[in-house]
Order: C-alpha cells, then sequence, then structure tokens
C-alpha cells in the first residue's frame, strides 16, 4: 500500500486506554507510588484524556468495576465528554471479592454464581448509563489441584452462566470473552485459550466475540496466526495490548518483541473491517511513570500498523505464488525495517499535534504539575496483579 492509502487507514486507528494503567499498581511484592498518579476514577479519566490530547488517537477508556464505581455514572460519563473522550469497554470484576476463592461464574455453588451474574447485570446497565457499547468479561476462574473439581462439569457452568449474561445484552453491546491460560489458577483455567473462546462465542451468538490479550499465552505461541484464524471465522472481537518477556508481565507493548507486534498488526491491516475491532491497551506500570508509558504503547502500536501497512502486498503474492521462500520474508521484513517516524510525523502535524507525544508530555511540564496537584500516594498494601 502507498503512503497515502496508509496514512488514510491510520487516521481511522482508534486506541481504547485502561483506567487501570493511570493509578499506582505493582507486583505482589511492593507498590512503588508514582508522584501525581491518578487517585479517583475521575482523574483516571482525566489522565486518558490528556493522553487522547497528545496523541489524537485514544477518545475512549476503559473502566473496571468496582475499581471505578461510582454513584453516578451520568456524571462520569459528562465529565468524560467534557474532554473529549468517551466510556469505552466496562470490564466486570469477578475476582475481587473472597466470595471468588472457587471462582465466580464456575464456582461450584450456585449462590457465588448468582453474585457474580448479578454483577455482570450490574455492569450491563452501567454500559448503558455511560453509552458503553463493550462488556469485556475476564474470568481468574480455575482451580489449583488435580481433583479440586470436576473439570466438565465447570465448563457447563461456564456455558450455563454465560448463556444468562449473553440473554441479557441489549442489541447493541457486544460481550468480549477474554482467555489467559494460567494465573491466578495453577493446574486448571476455564477459559485457557483462543479456541475454548471461541467455542464458547459461537455458542452464544454473533454478538459475542474473543479478545485476545497478548500478553495470555504460553511462551512461542504463534500469536498473530490466533488473530488470523479469529479473523477468518468472523470471531475476533478486541485486543488488550501489552508485552511480556515471560508470563502476563502487562509491559509497554511493543517494548519487548516489536516484530511480534509488526506481525499481529499485519493481520489487522488484511482485516476486512479493521474498525470492528476494539484496540484496546491493557497494561500496569510498576516502576515507571503512567501516563508517559501509556503514550509511548500507543505510539508503538501506530508504528507497528504503519509499517505492516506498507507491505508490498503485489510483491510478496506473487513471490508466495512462486515458492520463493525468502523472497516473500525479505517482502515482510523490508516493511517491519521502514521507517515511518517521517509518515507519523505527517499524521501527528496535520492533526495538530507534536510528532513526538511522548516528549510533548515531557517537556510540556504535566508529570510535574500532576505531582504538584495530587501529591504522592502511599499504597498500603502490595496489590498482585494478574
Ligand atoms: C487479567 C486480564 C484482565 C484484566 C485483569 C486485571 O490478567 O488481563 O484483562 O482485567 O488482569
Ligand atoms: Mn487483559
Ligand atoms: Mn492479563
Amino acid at each position: 500500500m502507498d503512503e497515502t492509502a496508509a496514512l488514510e487507514r491510520l487516521r481511522r486507528l482508534e486506541i481504547e486506554t485502561p483506567s487501570w494503567g493511570y493509578g499506582n499498581s505493582g507486583t505482589r511484592f511492593h507498590v512503588y507510588p508514582w508522584p501525581g498518579a491518578a487517585r479517583t476514577v475521575h482523574e483516571r479519566i482525566d489522565d486518558a484524556a490528556l493522553v487522547h490530547r497528545l496523541t489524537g488517537c485514544c477518545p475512549s477508556v476503559a473502566l473496571h468495576i468496582p475499581w471505578d464505581a461510582t454513584d453516578d455514572y451520568g456524571e462520569l460519563r459528562r465529565h468524560a465528554e467534557a474532554q473529549g473522550i468517551r466510556i469505552g469497554a466496562i470490564n466486570p470484576n469477578l475476582f475481587g471479592d473472597d466470595a471468588y476463592r472457587l471462582g465466580s461464574i464456575c464456582h461450584p455453588d450456585e449462590a457465588v454464581r448468582a453474585q457474580a451474574l448479578g454483577h455482570c447485570r450490574e455492569c450491563l446497565a452501567i454500559a448503558a448509563e455511560t453509552g458503553s457499547t463493550v462488556i469485556s468479561l475476564w474470568l481468574a476462574d480455575g482451580t489449583n489441584y488435580p481433583g479440586q473439581d470436576d473439570l466438565r462439569d465447570r465448563h457447563r457452568r461456564l456455558v450455563a452462566g454465560l448463556e444468562e449474561l449473553y440473554a441479557a445484552l441489549p442489541p447493541h453491546v457486544r460481550l468480549l470473552v477474554e482467555y489467559k491460560f494460567f494465573e491466578p489458577g495453577f493446574y486448571s483455567t476455564d477459559l485457557p485459550d483462543w479456541g475454548t473462546a471461541a467455542l464458547v462465542c459461537r455458542r452464544l451468538g454473533p454478538q459475542a466475540q474473543v479478545l485476545v490479550d497478548t500478553g495470555h499465552h504460553p511462551l512461542g505461541t504463534n500469536v498473530e496466526q490466533i488473530v488470523a484464524l479469529l479473523l477468518a471465522e468472523g470471531l475476533l472481537g478486541g485486543f488488550h495490548f501489552n508485552n511480556r518477556k515471560y508470563a502476563d508481565d502487562d509491559l509497554i507493548v511493543g517494548a519487548i518483541d516489536p516484530f511480534e507486534l509488526f506481525r499481529i498488526m499485519r493481520e489487522i491491516a488484511q482485516a476486512d473491517a479493521p474498525e470492528a475491532i476494539a484496540f484496546m491497551i491493557d497494561q500496569s506500570h510498576n516502576v515507571e511513570g503512567k501516563i508517559d508509558a501509556m503514550i509511548q504503547s500507543v505510539v508503538n502500536i501506530q508504528t507497528a500498523y504503519a509499517k505492516a501497512l506498507l507491505v508490498d502486498d503485489e510483491t510478496l503474492q506473487s513471490a508466495q505464488r512462486a515458492g520463493d521462500v525468502l523472497g516473500a520474508h525479505r517482502v515482510l521484513a523490508d516493511a517491519f525495517e521502514t521507517d515511518v517516524r517521517p509518515l507519523l510525523a505527517r499524521l501527528r502535524e496535520e492533526a495538530g499535534i507534536d510528532p513526538d507525544p511522548v516528549e510533548a508530555f515531557r517537556r510540556g511540564g504535566h508529570g510535574e504539575r500532576l505531582a504538584r496537584e495530587r501529591g504522592t500516594t502511599q499504597v498500603e498494601s502490595a496489590y498482585g496483579r494478574t
């Protein structure tokens, strides 16, 4: 694709940032407070709006309930809209309650399953009030020991619970089903992989689609092939972008493996309707600042997408047809090696944005201002993020 066509596609790329990426977080060992980190849901929305102003491509923010719970969701919606952003995916939290020790929707006790579904219904009401059209579901359900529970029974409970939730979806709301191969369950996970998520979504219906969190696979998994297959089957609902070296590390997108990010975005570049895919970041910052790290992730996604759009498809296809293995590979590698900074600078300049949004944040004194206004919030207990 030529640069003009690539620019047109880049203009349409929207990335959603997560409220939980703006507050203090850490490992299960310690939480290091960051000066000026957002303390309330309103501040988290303010930070998401700042990221949108500096990048021009992040017009929505995902909420996690009850972390972002508030008395008046209409007011929260107006608070976001006044700053030029909207509320994106609503993420029910089905792991942060003592009742969920043995699971939520798959819990052996019917009363706990009912509690979990009640919370999902509450999230549907919040989606209606905030104007959100996506429920993004991740279950921490699983077991730690063989024999702890009956695996087939858990699957039956999973499907029954999700069917009940699906039946309550208004027609314009999508249910995105996220999988993860382990953690916090160390022996079995009820939604461990894309295949299970896809099977469940197929059973539910067209409003249910799979969410690919890039950090939720065993090492060595070919994530772009999963993306390709889900696209081919009409089952790719969205992403949780982040990066990892070992497990679910939630590092800055593209920080460890930018080539993998490029390969994933290459599949997106070929999608029929990329606008229908929810591009979301799911990241937490333990030792770095929050906002510039989020901007860096956004920039890295744009960079990978720009490179992916520049692949010379014609040459690639003729090399593939001719069985020229190295030739075909070189076409992809060539696009990956292209310096797309000038192209992205054009994109940003036409939108009145600094060509380097991370530098613009740092030069603009935003971090210092927020540290002055908000101070440093000590976090009492380490919150082990999973
Ligand atoms: C999980 C998963 C979910 C996120 C939680 C906090 O590992 O990635 O998307 O909501 O962490
Ligand atoms: Mn996730
Ligand atoms: Mn995760």
